[in-house]
């Protein structure tokens, strides 16, 4: 093993690496070395020019182009490498385990498959060596790990989204536990795309808590922290009693200064970056955080410390600090984008006009190409993205990287649904909200995936893909987490996709939210009323009219929140059906699952019984405080 080591890493990186005195490290270096057989080896220390060396090293492997603004870069994945590959993402486990909708494979067949798969994929090509932490240094809900790729993208994205960890390791030696990632590009096209989609593999090892990706370029299937390492993460957390979700964390600010935390767990292309974006309030996080109970409280940490974010639809009205940060000079890596033959980018839905050629994911385009099945190709990808340190951002909080977290008064559920939640409602208790909210969230498909759009899915805690245990076990996992606790957070579901069941319209503009957002604190803080309805405790009229003038300026009407609030019993029920009908097919499911969402259904039905289908909010009567 040495001796790979020394025949293949030059002195100066055979020097950086020794500095860390780990012999697991030194073991995984030069397995996949060896297998991988790259060219040259870079170890990086996260000195000020190893950084820029990968920084560099992206635009000179041609993985990243320059853009016209000062540390802008662009990158392109392959026209079919776009989204998280479902089908070829799967978790290596033991024989006879299966996890029911989680895609896996013989944990034997799988090793050998994958590193037929490396051998020799990283020939001409660069190793790089990177070592980082996920959540703050120093913490205890923080976890070590090391990532080997070919991709100086994959690289420089990692520094731009993670805490730079070599000091840590060198620092910790020995003792040090990590999670291991291998990532190649494989070999790529004239555009440097991935070439053998066929090949392309994401698979998880429980067990030596490592992650194989190969023959893809894209962030969700390539970035080992990000969704690779949530796999592992939410595996560890299930036997250390702690939670690894996918989740936003927010600070809102409430009366007299204070600032409440609100986790927010939301599928893909939900709304989830723009929540956290929230203007006027703060950023700790938009994709992933670790929660763990503290003193009776939970706290939580974002994982990450940039985001990976969705460019589709951003524009200056909504999104004013996301806006200025994407007009300005700093380090940003957009990926699948329009490119502009000034060096300029654009996307769907941004201001101004849609630019009529340029150059994006499919290579040459123009207004009206079509793909070959005859599709228009849009400007950009839907699922198109930005990279970015959160430290570009003017509404960072101060706590992310407070090493015990911050305290969550709140956590939201919230997925794409065009016809049956409300806008804001909270739930009765812990349980209420894990079973109805989180466990029955569900949302119409997006093009973050690969696959069919609009279709409705159900996602318990929109970490369905994410998952490396049981459903039952890990929905279980959540409901236990409540126990004990001396000040539970708010559970509250959210829709910001209500639509008006005649015309067919959102019911409700994008900066609404900023509203329900205000009312949730107050809630958390037991500082305004509610009204108790069947499947949750709404706002009453009167406050929602206080908080729109307040904080949008807005005169909100009754007939607005009437529409708004409405009980729509039969999709309810409906919804009810589809939830259980999923449950039942999984074994393994608590049984106060059943219980919680049959005593809804009662409730529903008996509402129905008095009112009717459609019922006004006024119907129900406001509880003070
Ligand atoms: C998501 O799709 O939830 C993302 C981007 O945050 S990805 O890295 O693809 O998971
Ligand atoms: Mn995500």
């Amino acid at each position: 093993m040495e001796k790979i080591l020394k025949n293949r890493l030059n002195k100066e990186n055979y020097e950086k690496l020794s500095a860390i005195d780990n012999p697991e490290l030194r073991r995984f270096v030069a397995k996949y070395v060896e297998l991988c057989n790259p060219d040259r080896v870079f170890v990086c220390t996260d000195s000020p020019d190893d950084i820029k060396y990968i920084r560099e090293a992206a635009v000179r492997d041609g993985e990243e182009s320059g853009l016209a603004i000062d540390g802008h870069t662009v990158h392109f994945d392959n026209y079919h490498d776009q989204a998280r590959d479902r089908e070829h993402t799967k978790i290596l486990v033991p024989k006879g385990v299966a996890l029911g909708p989680i895609k896996t494979i013989d944990r034997e067949e799988g090793l050998r498959e994958i590193h037929e798969i490396l051998k020799d994929i990283m020939k001409g090509h660069e190793m790089y060596v990177r070592f980082f932490c996920l959540g703050p240094i120093g913490s205890e809900f923080s976890i070590l790990c090391v990532q080997l790729t070919d991709s100086s993208f994959v690289a420089h994205n990692e520094d731009l989204l993670y805490r730079q960890a070599y000091e840590e390791f060198v620092r910790r030696g020995a003792s040090t536990r990590f999670f291991k990632f291998v990532h190649s590009q494989g070999e790529l096209d004239e555009r440097k795309t991935s070439k053998n989609l066929d090949k392309r593999r994401v698979y998880i090892d429980l067990q030596g808590e490592t992650v194989y990706s190969a023959n893809t370029q894209y962030g969700g299937n390539s970035i080992g922290l990000k969704k690779l390492a949530m796999r592992l993460a939410i595996n560890r957390a299930s036997k250390e009693g702690w939670l690894c979700e996918h989740m936003l964390i927010m600070g809102v600010h409430g009366p007299r200064g204070r600032v409440t935390y609100f986790t927010g767990a939301f599928p893909s292309l939900c709304g989830k970056t723009s929540t956290a974006m929230l203007d006027g309030e703060n950023i700790v996080g938009d994709d992933i955080a670790y929660l763990r109970k503290k003193g009776g409280e939970v706290r939580a940490v974002n994982v990450e410390k940039g985001i990976f974010g969705i460019i589709q639809g951003i524009n200056s009205k909504d999104d004013p600090i996301l806006w200025a940060a994407l007009h300005s000079p700093g380090e940003i890596i957009f990926s699948n984008v329009l490119v502009t033959e000034k060096g300029g980018v654009h996307w769907i839905g941004k201001d101004g006009e849609v630019p009529a050629r340029g150059f994006n994911h499919s290579g040459e385009w123009w207004i009206g190409k079509k793909d070959a099945a005859g599709k228009e190709i849009p400007c950009s990808h839907p699922n198109a993205r930005f990279t970015l340190d959160m430290k570009l951002l003017g509404n960072l909080d101060p706590k992310l990287d407070d090493p015990k977290g911050v305290v969550v008064g709140g956590i939201v559920y919230g997925g794409r649904d065009s016809d049956t939640s409300v806008p804001v409602e909270e739930s009765f208790d812990w349980v209420h909200g894990i079973i109805t909210k989180g466990a029955s969230l569900e949302s119409e498909r997006t093009a973050a995936v690969l696959g069919k759009e609009g279709a409705r899915e159900s996602n318990p805690m929109s970490n369905l893909d994410f998952l490396s245990i049981p459903i039952g076990r890990y929905i279980q996992d959540n409901l236990d987490f409540g126990k004990d606790l001396k000040n539970p957070p708010l559970i509250f579901g959210v829709n910001y996709f209500l639509k008006d069941k005649n015309t067919g319209r959102f019911l409700n503009e994008m900066a609404d939210k900023k509203v329900w957002y205000k009312w949730m604190e107050l809630r958390v803080h037991g500082e305004v009323g509610a009204v108790d309805r069947p499947t949750g405790r709404i706002p009453r009229y009167e406050d929602l009219k206080k908080l729109f003038k307040e904080v949008l300026g807005k005169k909100y009407s009754k007939g607005d929140y009437v529409k708004q609030f409405a009980l729509r019993v039969p999709e309810h029920l409906a919804k009810i059906d589809r939830i259980m009908k999923i449950y039942r097919k999984i074994p393994g499911t608590p049984e106060i699952v059943f219980k919680v969402l049959e005593e809804q259904r009662q409730r529903l039905m008996d509402a129905r019984e008095r009112y009717g289908d459609y019922i006004a909010p006024d119907k129900f009567s406001a509880s003070v405080g």
